[in-house]
């Protein structure tokens, strides 16, 4: 809790440490209403610090009770030391030292979910990025790395499982019924890569070979009702250990390799050092309980940590403001993996999709900041779409700019160069320069500068000299601290299409002969033109192909043309962007016939590219469902200058019964083809029977919105015998949607009472609803929030139900009475007292304020004043409130 000003941090006061832990020896005695944590630091002054009179050594350390400290064995009474609310200071006498302490803590009334803690019956741990400090005094930073040992000590009864990092050393037991075990972890690490669970768990076990034939043991423990939900993140693991083998020539470095899941977790997982504990919605998966798109998370995230194990713990962050350098980097690199295990250009589609609407619009708010941030208050507040997302598409571009190859050469060096080693951003671009002899100076301005560039392209065709002139001019929107912004280096790759919709060959002005059909251009000033000769005909260009670069690409594409590139163009991502833009151009003008009064009439072009991308068969399945889908009402949010909640969602609304409308034919076939498919064949999560499955899906959504009876007998049979959940859910989404309230009701109380004891699917069942735009929404949510599997303490329930309400119910938290954000302001005063983290999380939607009309924004703002108001802030809470106002 915040009880002084707060304090900013900047990045330009980085100071190396003082001090340096070469080894951490840690006890942990593990009680019911107390636990004890020794810790012995081996230390030394930083041979880097000029040498002189010995510094103060202030450690951190908060909510502890010490109960012991001696320097080198010497006891340390109240006069050799002063602590405060989050440090311990005392003086030094050697170079070299040892400091001894003993501190109590209380994990079990740990609501905040960081430090140690306890989830349900089980004891466990989230460190990044300074969760350490609450389990002993200690320097909490990234750039003091140590070697770890760790024995944990607990009943054996209640927890006869006792992990932590590193390989298992020595166990045994006590003779009043506890028992203890002994990791050892060899490799130097800072503290928020610790872990250590404790629990009644079960494991599924394997093993993996490496490249140079050690074997490696891998675990996943899970408490024991989950143990049939293990093998598809296991699978993934085994995947994603052979990929990193593969593709970055990295091998895992330990005996063993454990996962833990978790019920109580404020985000997705953690890479802890040979010990990765995870939201148990990140490993727990199978076909009956979880989704196509929960198998695909399992999998990404599964990856993802263990990606980490090179890139953020064998090479780690100097400081937090580098957290991209880990984060942005590892996005990158599981997103390589989930394309090559699946469709890449799906994966291009959904992750870009994704970013233009939250990143967008992150860029575009009070909270905007670079990749690279400049300070912070609260660094929990700056795990960011920016940061991960908008980092990883950074870490593209430079792979854009190289070429695999010479991407591939800086990543080998950077691994090489600084293994064992805390580094910067800068760290990792000087590799992939001397890798390569490039000069990436004025690249890095992505990192500094934040906002989303535009990029305005304009044409000149002059038919005699057979030329074609693109000319391309940047400009990026003023941020928090950054008025103005110097000109990007932009990877735009493109093609020309010629009239029979082929690539034509690419020759620019000055080269002596054509360079290939698709080609990258790097725009680096604020205005650039590039000349193509022999350009035999007028073509079409195809901007930005695979989303090259993180820009809003301006060109006056009309409607034909954009149909003509949803049919032709070569590039899929490029067929799905056009098809993106002609439905963002007809359901613009459905707003303003809406907001004019006017009766609503659509543009029947969308409909015919629509029935001709049906009626292909030979199209991929998934590109098909991704092509029906329109934008989502957040994104056409994003893209308003004011944004008419009401408007986009009546505009969306009616193209979508449009759709069901005058495709039901082609739409009721593909349904049937493939639910007939889904009947005969048992789950598989595979890439092709998600495309199936997502097709399918899509369909039934379309058709339910026709009311007919045929189509509800239809989705009741997929509700009550698919075998699966992506059915079933899907099922139950546009049941819950529908009119039919009878069967609604039946539905969700049959699904509620079949999974009442699966608490994540219990987290679907309340988002479906919470997601429900039909009237009385919040009312909905408020009831809800009784319901017995609902609680506030658990992070996975608070977004099931009131984020999903804030971030995807759209008409209904922005009801202009302002009643749904009453509702969430008074969540995040209450959460603030117990999960900061996730309190700030919540509160995005309030501040976004400015995107709205006079009358909401007073409401919002008035809400965000209120929380500021609202007594003792966290830093978490207090950072994003203050800044959203300012
Ligand atoms: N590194 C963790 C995130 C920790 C967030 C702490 N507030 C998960 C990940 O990105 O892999
Ligand atoms: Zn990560």
């Amino acid at each position: 809790m915040r009880t002084e000003q707060p304090k900013v941090i900047h990045l330009k006061d980085y100071q190396a440490p003082e001090y340096l832990i070469d080894e951490t020896h840690l006890t942990f005695e593990l009680h019911e209403d107390r636990t004890l944590v020794h810790a012995q630091l081996v230390m030394r002054r930083n041979p880097q610090q000029p040498a002189g009179k010995l510094p103060p050594l202030e450690l951190h350390g908060q909510e502890l009770e010490l109960i012991s400290l001696a320097l080198d064995d010497r006891e340390l009474g109240l006069g050799d030391y002063q602590v405060s609310a989050d440090t311990l200071t005392l003086q030094p006498t050697a170079e070299r030292f040892v400091i001894d302490s003993s501190v109590v803590i209380h994990p079990e009334r740990n609501t905040a979910l960081e430090g140690l803690y306890k989830s349900g019956k089980m004891f466990c741990t989230q460190c990044e990025a300074e969760g350490f400090r609450k389990i002993t005094y200690y320097l909490d930073r990234p750039d003091v790395m140590s070697t770890f040992t760790t024995t944990v000590s607990a009943d054996k009864q209640r927890y006869p499982i006792l992990l932590s990092n590193g390989n298992p050393l020595a166990s045994g037991e006590e003779d009043d019924g506890r028992h203890w075990a002994t990791w050892e972890d060899p490799f130097r690490k800072p503290a928020y890569l610790f872990a250590l669970v404790a629990g009644d768990l079960w494991c599924v076990e394997d093993s993996f070979t490496t490249l140079s034939g050690r074997e490696v043991a891998l675990r996943i423990y899970v408490e024991p009702e989950n143990i049939d939900k293990c093998q598809h993140a296991m699978d993934s693991l085994k995947r994603s250990m052979k990929w990193d083998e593969e593709v970055y020539g990295r091998e895992y470095d330990l005996d063993i390799f454990m996962i833990v899941a978790v019920n109580d977790f404020n985000m997705g997982a953690m890479e802890n050092k040979g010990l990765n504990i995870f939201n148990s919605s990140a490993v727990l998966a199978r076909a009956e309980t979880a989704t196509d798109a929960a198998h695909q998370r399992v999998e990404a995230i599964v990856a993802h940590e263990y990606f980490h194990n090179w890139s953020g713990n064998r090479v780690t962050c100097r400081d937090w403001f580098q957290l991209s350098l880990k984060e942005g980097f590892t996005v990158f690199r599981d997103a390589g993996f989930s394309a090559d295990m699946n469709s890449p250009t799906v994966k291009r589609i959904e992750d870009v999709a994704y970013l233009r609407t939250y990143q967008f619009a992150e860029d575009a708010g009070p909270m905007a900041h670079s990749v690279r941030p400049e300070s912070f208050i609260e660094i929990s507040n700056f795990y960011t779409l920016t940061v991960y997302e908008k980092g990883a598409e950074v870490v593209r571009m430079i792979q854009t700019l190289l070429g695999k190859d010479g991407f591939r050469k800086g990543s080998d060096l950077y691994f090489e160069r600084h293994d064992g080693q805390a580094v910067t951003v800068d760290d990792f671009v000087k590799a992939m320069e001397d890798a390569n002899g490039a000069d990436l100076s004025q690249f890095k301005r992505w990192y500094s500068q934040a906002g989303t560039p535009r990029l305005a392209v304009s044409e000149e065709y002059d038919a005699a000299a057979q030329t074609y002139r693109l000319t391309f001019r940047q400009s990026c929107p003023p941020t928090p601290g950054q008025p103005s912004k110097q000109p990007f280096v932009i990877p735009v790759e493109l093609g020309l299409l010629a009239a029979d919709g082929s690539d034509l060959p690419l020759r620019l002005e000055g080269e002596a002969a054509a360079q290939g059909r698709s080609r990258v251009l790097a725009v680096t000033e604020a205005e650039q033109s590039f000349t193509f000769v022999d350009v035999a005909e007028r073509p079409l260009p195809s901007l930005l192909r695979g989303f090259s670069a993180p820009v809003k690409l301006e060109f006056a594409y009309d409607r034909d043309q954009l149909m003509f590139l949803m049919q032709h163009d070569s590039d899929g991502f490029n067929r799905w962007e056009a098809g993106q833009q002609l439905s963002v151009q007809v359901l613009g003008e459905l707003v303003g016939q809406h907001q004019r009064g006017e009766a609503l009439a659509m543009d029947e072009r969308l409909l015919a590219a629509l029935r001709t991308l049906l009626g292909n068969e030979s199209l991929d399945a998934a590109m098909v469902a991704e092509m029906l889908s329109l934008p989502s009402e957040a994104y056409l949010t994003e893209l308003a200058e004011v944004a008419d909640v009401d408007a986009i969602h009546a505009a969306r609304e009616f193209a979508r019964r449009r759709i069901a409308e005058a495709l039901f034919e082609p739409l009721w076939q593909r349904y049937q083809a493939n639910r007939a498919v889904s009947r005969a064949t048992p789950y598989v999560a595979t890439a092709e029977h998600f495309a199936r499955r997502a097709l399918q899906n899509i369909a039934l959504s379309y058709l339910m919105l026709s009311e007919k009876a045929e189509v509800l007998e239809a989705c009741l049979e997929q509700f009550d015998q698919a075998d699966n959940m992506t059915e079933r859910l899907t099922a139950l989404a546009v049941l819950v949607n529908s009119p039919f309230a009878a069967e609604r009701d039946q539905a969700l109380a049959a699904f509620a009472e079949h999974f009442k004891d699966n608490p994540l699917v219990m987290d679907q069942w309340f988002s479906v609803q919470a997601g429900s735009p039909l009237p009385g929404g919040l009312e909905r949510v408020r009831h809800l929030m009784n319901h017995p599997a609902f609680t506030l303490k658990n992070p996975n329930k608070v977004r099931a139900l009131i984020g999903a309400f804030a971030n995807q119910n759209l008409v209904n938290f922005h009801r202009a009475d302002g009643s749904g954000y009453r509702f969430l302001a008074d969540q995040v005063i209450t959460l603030n007292a117990m999960n900061p983290q996730i309190a700030s999380r919540l509160l995005a939607p309030l501040t976004r304020w400015r995107k709205y009309d006079a009358a909401r924004q007073a409401l919002m703002k008035h809400e965000l004043e209120r929380i500021l108001a609202s007594g003792e802030l966290s830093s978490d809470v207090y950072e994003v409130v203050s800044k959203s106002l300012a």
